[in-house]
C-alpha cells in the first residue's frame, strides 16, 4: 500500500539510497546511550526494585505522574562529560552515537522550547547535552543519532499507551493525569520536538531512531511526521516510526538473525548488562569476548552492532563498561580492516544449527563459535574464535586464493596453503595471535 505521504525512500533510486546509507555501512559499529531521567532512581523507588529494564521504572512500578516529575530537582549530572563519552566511543572504535533525546517517560534531555519538562528548564543542571554532544562529535568525526520515543509518552497527557503491565486495560494509563487526545500529544509535543531535534544545533543529526511504533501510529499520523523527516534528505531513519513506514534500518533487538536481511541494512541493539537505562543493581556486564564475537558475527550477516551504555545520575558510565569498550578498541585497532566497511560472509549460512524447541515455541538457532567470515574486495577475512590445531580447513571457497596471512602479524608473513577443488587447507602457527579472534586474511587476485 502506497504512503499518504511519500518518504525519502519512496522515491529515491538506489544510487541514491546507496550513498545515503554509505557511511552508515561502513561503520559497522555504534555506541547506543540510554540515559535520562530514570538514572535518578536507578531501577529503585521507595525500596522497591524493578525486575524489568532501567528506563522502564516509571511504568513497571506505576509511578504517578507527579512523583516521576520530582526526580528532575535532584538531577544535576555534573560529572557528565561529552568529551569523554566521544573520546571513549572514539577509542571503542565506534563510528557513531545514538542517545535517548527523549525516551517512554517524557522527559525530554535537550533544550526544549516545547515542554519545560526538560534538562534544562527542569533541573538543576540547566544545560543541554545534546549540544555539547553534538558539538564534540562535529569535532572528533562521529556520526551522532538522536532516539526518540515518538509512539508513547507516559508524562505528556494523551501519550501513554497500553503496552504493558496491570495497567487500566483500555487506555494502560496508572494516573488520570495520563489522559487526554494522542492527536494532541503529536501535534503539540512530539512532532515540535522532533523539529527542535532536527534543527536545534549547528548540523542536523545523522539518524533519527524512532521506538515502539504503537497501533496509536496510523499512517495517517505517521505522514506528519513523514513530512518533517522528508526535509532532511541526508537523515537515516529506523525502522520503528509505524504506520506502515519501513525506513532504512532493519531493528532486531537484543538478538543477531541468524540469516540477516537480506536486501535491507539492519543494526541489531544489544545491551551491555542487563538493562538500557541504569540500574545501580545490574553488574551482569557481558564479557569481552562475547561483545566482540557479537561485532564479527554481526559483521559476518552485513549489520551493524549498536551496543548500549548508561550513565548514571551524575552522566559517568560505569566503569566496567569503560573498560568492555577499551578493550574491544584495542581488537580494533589492529584488526578492524575486517570489520570497518565489510561485508557478509561469501559461505553462505553461518555455522551453526536449530536447536529443537519445546511446545509451540520457534526453534533456536545455536550458532557454532568456531569461525565467522566477512569480506572486502580481493579478500576474505577468517575470524578464528577456536584455534584449530595445525591448519585451518574449509570448503566451497568462491575464489582462487593467491595469498593468506594473519592480520595481527604486522609483517604479513605468508602462510603455506593449498587450494584444490575450492577445499582450502592453510597451515597455522601452533599458537593463536589474540585469544578472542585471530583474523586469517585470504586473498585473491
Ligand atoms: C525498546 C524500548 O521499550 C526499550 O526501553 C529500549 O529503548 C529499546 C532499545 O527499545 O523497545
Amino acid at each position: 500500500t502506497p504512503h499518504p505521504v511519500p518518504a525519502i525512500q519512496d522515491k529515491e533510486t538506489p544510487a541514491q539510497h546507496d550513498a545515503r546509507m554509505a557511511w552508515w555501512r561502513e561503520a559497522r559499529f555504534g555506541m547506543f546511550i540510554h540515559w535520562g531521567l530514570y538514572a535518578v532512581p536507578a531501577g529503585e523507588w521507595h525500596g522497591q526494585r524493578t525486575t524489568h529494564i532501567g528506563e522502564w521504572i516509571m511504568n513497571d512500578l506505576s509511578i504517578p505522574v507527579a512523583d516521576y516529575k520530582q526526580f528532575a530537582t535532584n538531577f544535576n549530572p555534573t560529572g557528565f562529560s561529552a568529551h569523554d563519552i566521544v573520546a571513549l566511543a572514539k577509542d571503542a572504535g565506534m563510528k557513531y552515537i545514538v542517545i535517548t533525546s527523549k525516551h517512554h517517560d517524557g522527559f525530554a534531555m535537550f533544550d526544549s522550547k516545547t515542554d519545560p519538562f526538560n534538562i534544562v528548564a527542569a533541573t538543576p543542571f540547566k544545560k543541554d547535552p545534546l549540544r555539547e554532544l553534538a558539538e564534540e562529535c562535529h569535532k572528533a568525526g562521529i556520526r551522532l543519532g538522536f532516539y526518540y520515543s515518538q509512539a508513547q509518552d507516559w508524562t505528556a497527557p494523551g501519550g501513554a499507551a497500553a503496552v504493558r503491565g496491570t495497567h487500566n486495560k483500555e487506555t494502560g494509563h496508572w494516573d488520570p493525569a495520563q489522559d487526554g487526545s494522542f492527536d494532541d500529544y503529536l501535534k503539540t509535543k512530539a512532532i515540535p520536538q522532533i523539529k527542535e531535534l532536527l534543527s536545534n544545533y549547528k548540523t542536523a543529526p545523522d539518524i533519527i531512531w524512532f521506538d515502539t511504533p504503537t497501533s496509536r501510529m496510523t499512517p495517517e499520523r505517521a505522514a506528519e511526521v513523514v513530512k518533517v523527516l522528508n526535509q532532511y534528505p541526508k537523515l537515516i531513519w529506523n525502522n520503528r516510526l509505524g504506520g506502515g513506514y519501513k525506513g532504512d534500518t532493519e531493528t532486531p533487538e537484543q538478538y543477531i538473525p541468524a540469516q540477516g536481511y537480506p536486501g535491507r541494512d539492519w543494526e541489531s541493539c544489544m545491551t551491555i548488562n542487563d538493562t538500557w537505562g541504569y540500574k545501580s543493581f545490574d553488574t551482569n556486564f557481558k564479557s569481552t569476548e562475547t561483545l566482540l564475537r557479537n561485532l564479527i558475527d554481526i559483521t559476518s550477516k552485513g549489520g551493524n552492532y549498536l551496543l548500549n551504555i548508561g550513565p548514571d545520575a551524575q552522566g559517568k558510565v560505569p566503569e566496567p563498561e569503560v573498560e568492555r569498550l577499551h578493550a574491544m578498541g584495542k581488537w580494533l585497532a589492529v584488526n578492524g580492516e575486517a570489520v570497518y566497511g565489510a561485508k557478509a560472509t561469501l559461505f553462505g549460512a553461518e555455522a551453526g544449527s536449530f536447536a529443537p524447541a519445546e511446545g509451540n515455541a520457534k526453534p533456536k538457532f545455536v550458532p557454532a563459535w568456531e569461525w565467522r567470515s566477512t569480506t572486502k574486495a580481493n579478500r576474505i577475512y577468517i575470524h578464528l574464535f577456536a584455534w584449530p590445531k595445525g591448519s585451518f580447513h574449509v570448503e566451497k571457497v568462491p575464489r582462487t586464493i593467491t595469498k593468506a596471512y594473519l592480520l595481527a602479524d604486522s609483517s604479513h608473513k605468508a602462510l603455506k596453503f593449498t587450494q584444490r577443488d575450492g577445499v582450502l587447507d592453510v597451515s597455522l602457527p601452533e599458537k593463536a595471535l589474540d585469544p578472542i579472534a585471530t583474523v586469517l586474511v585470504l586473498e585473491s587476485k
